[in-house]
């Protein structure tokens, strides 16, 4: 049967030990960012990701921005970022505005990995609705609950993280 999503890793490929990562994260839709920041941070640290900073913003339009400022400001200090998580939930409305944001940060989430040589994972939903939302964060109300998609994002991170290590 197609298994849906992404092929986990396994091994070595996995082991974040003595890896530094930041956590951007928003205070909009902050119950269910709360629940993905959970699950990114309790993968890392089962991954041995020990140093983690975890940073909020307003909302995910700020996203790229903090990314940028934290990971050049941490390449002044004797342990620079090896990777970055933006976190946020986009819920679609009425108006425009979805669009424009969800526009805006994934190109600018995408920019900053580019811009500064440290892997910034995707950790943004952008969804239809609450139901939606509540389910990619593990949290669903209905009869499954969902998957918790910062579970992936933490271990996307250590992957990128240690990309990177082997080939500077
Ligand atoms: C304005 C706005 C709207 C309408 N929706 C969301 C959202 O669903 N998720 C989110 O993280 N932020 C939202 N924002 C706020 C913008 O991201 C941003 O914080 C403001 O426009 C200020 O720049």
């Amino acid at each position: 049967m197609f298994e849906k999503g992404v092929v986990p890793l396994s091994g070595d490929r996995l082991n974040g030990k003595g890896l530094r990562v930041l956590i951007v994260h928003t205070r909009w839709n902050l119950e269910i960012v709360q629940a993905l920041v959970e699950g990114t941070r309790s993968t890392l640290e089962q991954n041995h990701v020990s140093d983690i900073d975890v940073v909020d913003v307003p909302g995910a339009f700020e996203l790229p921005f903090a990314a940028k400022r934290l990971i050049e400001a941490s390449k002044q200090s004797a342990r620079p970022y090896d990777a970055a998580v933006c976190i946020g939930v986009l819920i679609k409305g009425s108006t425009m505005h979805f669009e424009y944001i969800c526009e805006a940060t994934s190109q600018g989430i995408m920019n900053v990995g580019l811009q500064t040589g440290c892997p910034v994972i995707f950790g943004v939903l952008t969804c239809l609705n609450d139901e939606q939302a509540h389910e990619r964060a593990g949290i669903g109300r209905g009869s499954s609950k969902g998957h918790n998609h910062g579970i992936d994002w933490g271990q996307a991170a250590i992957e990128m993280a240690r990309l990177g290590k082997t080939q500077n």
